[in-house]
């Protein structure tokens, strides 16, 4: 074979940056550019250049572990696979098959999260099955199938935002969360279009903007409100568009003219006049878009917050038209994907929801089982790890580490360690795992095949560069011999393929006739197209299920070839009448607010160097030398309050715990509010604090506003 480079994507973020992978004398891999993808075009940020970093046996899981005597050992595979189908069918028969949980993850390819759903609930009948993406976008997800019929991360390519007129980004620092994409912000500057940011601190994000507004966490609500209201106001609506294509503007409009100026300004702190230059630079260009991140999503009222946002565009026009419209920017690397296929407590494959009597017909003969036996909706991600070690007794878990990235997680640390029995698969030791009856080592990113779907909704084919250290195997072989030892005589492993390829195909069926269809997808085309956006149908004819063998061909061949879907909406919303819907939505406070006790608003979010709760990028010597460890960011009036000195630990204490970081004192952070990334456990670990107050709808927490008090600590 020759030295040939290996195309595929980072393991990392929804960007899914493209990189070239070479092989490597010692074994290993390099990234090398690969200018072809047009997402990155070649660029990566540091945690993608230094991905190969967390291949190497050094710092990773080499061998299954078992826990023995109170210490993890290392064990054989199939003394390891045997101890995990025990721990699982032993909770099954002596507590029923909800006592068996399953928490997956954004991670994981669309093949893995697929497979994933099928073996909670055909392997172990669960209902209780949620996954990390619930802590996510899931109130995005909400927010947009309400408004839209339907949710995709970005109804436009990323291509798009150069070209329209005002951007405004709503609680995102993507100048550190996917640092390749600000080229298209600084293209669209650059071509005389404006960038609007949204946060409370002064971001990096925020420092390219032209105009930064800095309202308090959690009132991004009251925000949006606000400004349709001077929408309103200032004889803004576009009237036709509203008329022709939504309904339910009258509640709407009839909410925002609740929201003055002069009172959203007292809620938010944002100024009257800042709150008109927003309308003026959103409203004046024939085209414009807003993007939300996490934000003013991951809050008690993030679905509500979403809807406030989408109704500004809808008010103005923005929405399904070229250049125009409401997008959030997913997170994890198959953060879209994997809310598409069935490791969701609420649904099937394809975007289906598991309480639809023709989706469950519809999956159930894929799959080869009677509807009946589908188990319905679960609990949502926090619901499930609180019910840890009291309805729930066992967790399988993969690709997420709750110990340090759950809202209020000492005490999700300690529904955990209650639990009889937990499985963790993970490429390394995570503060989870740690704490797991059984670890099965998985192989990672560069050394098996799969598909993600990045922000945009573009389906990506990621390609086997090397292969994995001995003594590893994939999650989908794991989940193969977990079926063939817990459906006895069933059979039931040959429903989990250990190939990737022939599990997608199978999802392709799945998927066929939902709202995300990939039955038109091959992974020939993924290799050939630098990607396929959904939704791309295949042969309808080809696609239907015969119920009796659950086996059918989509033949690609014999299907008119579907483009995919790069824009949504043009003609039409996914709604029955194909019309978008005002959300009537009005401002509500955080659950929690600052009193006298807690007198301070905490926020919390990342920072360049570490991904997630930093179980693979703090392996990562570089890395770790740009982001040692936690911080709490704070401004110089708050800091000479307490005395807190640059550098010095500062505690900070809420209703659920204490948290000891270092202070970073900055005038960019408003000084009601303190600031610390979660990468990390420990003393440092924030989501101590956080408060998990789920919203109503999308059950998603609010990680973004608590009330705390931060002190200095005598040294
Ligand atoms: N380096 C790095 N990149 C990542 C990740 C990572 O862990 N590290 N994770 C990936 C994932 S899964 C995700 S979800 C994305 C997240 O990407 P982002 O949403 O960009 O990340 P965050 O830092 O969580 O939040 C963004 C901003 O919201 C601001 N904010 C806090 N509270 C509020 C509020 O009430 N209102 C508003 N408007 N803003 C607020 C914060 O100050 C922060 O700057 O990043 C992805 N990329
Ligand atoms: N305070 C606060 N907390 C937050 C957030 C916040 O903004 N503030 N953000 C939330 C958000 S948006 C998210 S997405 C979550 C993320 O938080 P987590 O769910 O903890 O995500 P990761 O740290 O990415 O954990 C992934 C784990 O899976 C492993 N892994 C990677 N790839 C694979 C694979 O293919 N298979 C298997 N089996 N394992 C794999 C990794 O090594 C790692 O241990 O954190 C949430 N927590
Ligand atoms: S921006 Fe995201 S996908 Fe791109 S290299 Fe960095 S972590 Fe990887
Ligand atoms: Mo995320």
């Amino acid at each position: 074979m020759p030295n040939s480079a290996t195309p595929t994507h980072c393991p990392y973020c929804a960007l899914q940056c493209g990189m070239n992978l070479t092989p490597q004398q010692d074994g290993g891999v390099a990234v090398v550019e690969r200018p072809d993808f047009p997402v990155n075009k070649g660029a990566l940020c540091g945690k993608g250049r230094t991905a190969p970093a967390v291949l190497a046996s050094s710092v990773r899981l080499t061998s299954p572990l078992v826990r023995s005597g109170g210490t993890l050992v290392p064990a054989t595979w199939d003394e390891a696979l045997d101890r995990v189908a025990e721990g699982l069918a032993r909770t099954r028969t002596e507590h029923g098959p909800d006592a068996c949980g399953v928490f997956g993850g954004g991670g994981l390819t669309n093949e893995k999260a697929y497979s994933l759903g099928k073996f909670a609930r055909i392997v172990l009948g669960t209902s209780q099955i949620d996954y990390n993406g619930r802590f996510c976008m899931s109130s995005a997800a909400a927010a947009g199938i309400k408004a839209f019929g339907l949710d995709r991360g970005l109804p436009f390519p990323l291509e798009d935002i150069p070209r329209t007129g005002c951007v405004i980004l709503v609680g995102s620092n993507l100048a550190e969360t996917m640092p390749p994409s600000l080229r298209f912000f600084n293209e669209l500057r650059e071509n005389g279009g404006t960038l609007i940011v949204i946060d409370p601190r002064r971001t990096k994000t925020a420092e390219q903007a032209d105009l930064h507004l800095s309202p308090r966490p959690g009132t991004d609500l009251a925000l949006a409100l606000g400004l349709l209201h001077l929408v309103v106001a200032e004889g803004r609506v576009d009237e036709e568009y509203v008329q022709e294509r939504t309904v339910g503007w009258e509640d709407a409009r009839a909410a925002a003219m609740a929201h003055w100026p002069e009172y959203v300004e007292r809620i938010t702190g944002v100024s009257v006049p800042q709150l008109r230059e927003a309308v003026r630079m959103f409203c004046e260009p024939e085209h414009a878009m807003v993007l939300t991140a996490r934000g003013p999503e991951q809050q008690s009222k993030g679905t509500d917050t979403v809807g406030a946002w989408i109704n500004l565009c809808l008010a103005t026009g923005r929405a399904g038209r070229p250049l125009s419209g409401y997008g959030c920017l997913t997170g994890q690397g198959n953060g879209q994907g994997g809310r598409e296929h069935g490791q969701k407590a609420d649904q099937l494959p394809g975007y289906r929801k598991l309480d639809d009597p023709d989706a469950r017909r519809h999956v159930a003969a894929v799959w080869g089982v009677d509807p009946d036996s589908l188990p319905g909706p679960g609990r949502s991600a926090y619901e499930l790890l609180d019910a840890l070690g009291t309805d729930i007794k066992a967790l399988l878990l993969m690709a997420s580490n709750p110990v340090v990235s759950a809202p209020r997680a000492a005490h999700i640390e300690e529904r955990i360690k209650s639990l009889d029995f937990l499985a963790v698969c993970d490429v390394v030791l995570s503060e989870t795992a740690a704490l797991a009856d059984v670890v099965l080592p998985v192989t990672q990113w560069a050394e098996e095949t799969g598909t993600t779907t990045n922000l945009e909704g573009r389906v990506l084919l990621r390609r086997r560069a090397i292969s994995p250290p001995e003594g590893i195997r994939s999650d989908l072989e794991v989940m193969h011999e977990l079926a063939a030892r817990l459906g006895g005589e069933r059979g039931l492993e040959k429903g989990f393929p250990t190939d990737a390829e022939e599990v997608f195909e199978e999802l392709r069926r799945a998927s066929a006739g939902g709202a995300a269809d990939y039955s038109g997808i091959t992974y020939r085309r993924l290799a050939e197209e630098n990607g396929v956006f959904w939704p791309c149908p295949g042969s309808v004819e080809n696609s239907e299920i015969s119920e009796e063998s659950g086996s059918s061909e989509i033949s690609e061949g014999a299907a008119p070839h579907h483009p995919g879907t790069p824009r949504l909406f043009l003609d039409r919303f996914a709604t029955p009448d194909g019309r978008a819907r005002f959300a009537p939505v009005s401002h509500r406070a955080a659950a929690e607010e600052p009193d006298d006790e807690y007198p301070v608003l905490l926020t919390t979010g990342r920072v360049v160097a570490q991904y997630q709760s930093g179980a693979q990028t703090r392996r990562v010597a570089e890395l770790n030398a740009a982001a040692p460890g936690p911080f709490v960011e704070l401004h110089p009036r708050l800091a000479a309050r307490l005395g807190a000195v640059e550098g010095d630990p500062v505690a900070v204490v809420s209703r659920r715990g204490r948290a000891v970081a270092p202070a970073r004192i900055t005038t960019g952070i408003r000084p009601d509010t303190v600031f610390m990334p979660f990468h990390w456990p420990g003393e440092g670990r924030a989501n101590t604090l956080t408060n998990p107050a789920l919203d109503p709808t999308s059950r998603m927490p609010e990680f973004k506003a608590c009330a705390v008090r931060v002190e200095a600590v005598k040294s």
